[in-house]
């Protein structure tokens, strides 16, 4: 089974099991995400599902929902949802996460913080025992001194060992092989923190990198995960905390 056979199993999955009609609904962002949301508009299309609203969570993201006739809102009139289903890069076994490779980190987090349940939906090859090694920490920084920024995060105690690298991309679409520095919806850089040793305390370091002044938020989610579905070589199962 093809990796994309595998996302669209779980993207469908987690709509047909989670979203109902009448609800408020979160649209992540990335290539497993992109299955949900096509499956939201197949389900709306054939009348399966009435009345949601629907909050994206990238410009890629509404751009993709308007395609397919999605109505959306933001959180400035719905600032509670139903329920939020979004990739992720990195699953450890508390369910903790990586996101942010697509760098629609923070809108992920502003939405899915406001979910009654945040689904996430993954191909195995996401699973790992510890978060860092598998897949950097993305942390969005305001692009004022951001070099300066960069150094008070590399320089965390809880951040010993990591290895900051400015994501570069052409600022269209935050993709990594560019040669200006990658540009966030919000206008923000990013910046990878690569580790070669598991992250020993994801809490206590998503704490840290929160307090340095210039950064705006990071790629950990944790302790917010409600469930984790997981297409396999097996087949889909569902994991939760
Ligand atoms: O950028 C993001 O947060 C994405 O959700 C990412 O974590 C997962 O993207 P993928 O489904 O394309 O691997």
């Amino acid at each position: 089974v093809s990796q994309d056979e595998l996302k669209k199993q779980v993207g469908y999955q987690a709509v047909d099991d989670y979203v109902k009609s009448g609800m408020v609904v979160g649209l992540g962002t990335g290539s497993t995400a992109y299955f949900a949301v096509e499956r939201v508009g197949e389900l709306l299309k054939s009348g399966e599902l009435k009345d949601i609203v629907c909050i994206p969570t990238s410009v890629r993201t509404k751009e993709q929902a308007e395609s397919l006739g999605i109505p959306l809102v933001t959180l400035d009139t719905h600032s509670k949802l139903d329920v939020a289903i979004d990739g992720a890069d990195e699953v450890d076994p508390d369910l903790n996460l990586v996101k942010g490779g697509g760098g629609a980190l923070l809108r992920e987090k502003m939405v899915e913080v406001m979910a009654d349940k945040f689904i996430v939906i993954v191909d195995e090859s996401k699973l790992c025992d510890g978060l860092g090694p598998g897949f950097p920490v993305p942390v969005e920084i305001t692009p004022f001194c951001h070099e300066h920024t960069m150094r008070q995060v590399a320089s965390l105690p809880s951040c010993a060992g990591c290895k900051p690298v400015l994501r570069m991309g052409s600022s269209s679409n935050n993709q990594v092989d560019g040669d200006e520095i990658a540009v966030t919806d919000n206008g923000n850089y990013i910046v990878d923190l690569h580790f070669d040793e598991p992250i020993k305390d994801a809490r206590k370091m998503a704490e840290d990198i929160k307090k340095v002044v210039g950064v705006v938020d990071h790629g950990l989610f944790c302790d917010m995960s409600t469930a984790v579905i997981i297409a396999g070589s097996e087949g889909v199962y569902k994991k939760e905390p």
